[in-house]
């Protein structure tokens, strides 16, 4: 058989099971959850308030004879859901989940934005978790994401509903074999924090016993950043010219 004629794992797919694989040795699991969403859990739940802008008809796709009904417009109701379950199996924390999925805004498109797109992310919660775990374990991710290259983080202030203190994850990557486009400068990865005592709350969990951190990124950016893509819409364009290419 001809090589342009072989099947090919979707650069997504391969991100998504090496995160997997990175983060399984740290402990965690896989969960998921529905693509079509309450608005309890992906926006009451995540302490998102009733007059948020994310919650606009041009922000989130609502289902026209389901209401109430969205479709999700991040995993972290995946989180919720976790939590809320495992305590009502009567299993408290800690727990460590990652959460890859399939997510959909309203919006325009654009080179860099698609209307639907993937995310990856992760919760940890325990007794004493802190913002140096959430370092430590995003640390440890980059550096096996870019195997063989030096990669620095670094955290800004930044705001979500659903974290206290929230921040901005910066990334660095050093060495000889790095993307042009990632070399020697900071670029923002993903959004985090620790998970905001109201969320925990709403999952049934003790605030006053247990912390956690949470994290979110989105996966067409990082697989652009680390084969060089420069617009999104062909990695959901099932143009063999662009997927034989990985
Ligand atoms: C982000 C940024 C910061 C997040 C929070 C949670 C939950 F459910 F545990 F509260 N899940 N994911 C989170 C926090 C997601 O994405 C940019």
């Amino acid at each position: 058989m001809q090589e342009t004629n072989r099947g090919h794992i979707h650069p997504i797919s391969s991100l998504i099971r090496e995160a997997n694989q990175i983060f399984y040795a740290m402990g965690f699991t896989f969960a998921d959850g529905p693509l079509l969403e309450s608005e309890w859990y992906n926006f009451d739940a995540l302490n998102v308030p009733k007059d948020h802008p994310a919650r606009d008809m041009q922000d989130t796709f609502f289902i026209k004879d389901e209401p109430g009904c969205v479709l999700r417009t991040h995993t972290s109701p995946v989180q919720v859901r976790y939590m809320e379950s495992q305590m009502k199996a009567g299993m408290p924390p800690p727990y460590r989940i990652i959460v890859p999925g399939k997510v959909f805004r309203n919006e325009a498109t654009d080179i860099t934005h698609e209307a639907e797109f993937f995310q990856i992310e992760g919760l940890a919660v325990g007794e004493d978790i802190s913002l140096a775990h959430l370092k430590g374990t995003l640390a440890h991710f980059l550096k096996e994401l870019f195997k063989g290259a030096s990669v620095e983080i670094r955290f800004r202030p930044s705001f979500f509903p659903f974290t206290e203190p929230s921040v901005e994850v910066d990334m660095r990557v050093v060495g000889p074999h790095v993307p042009e486009k990632l070399r020697d400068t900071w670029i923002e990865m993903m959004g985090a924090g620790m998970v905001h005592p109201s969320v925990l709350k709403n999952a049934g969990v003790d605030p006053e016993k247990y912390q956690g951190f949470a994290f979110g990124m989105g996966l067409d950016r990082l697989a652009m950043l680390r084969w060089g893509i420069d617009d999104v819409r062909l990695m959901h364009s099932a143009d063999l010219r662009f997927v034989n290419q990985f």
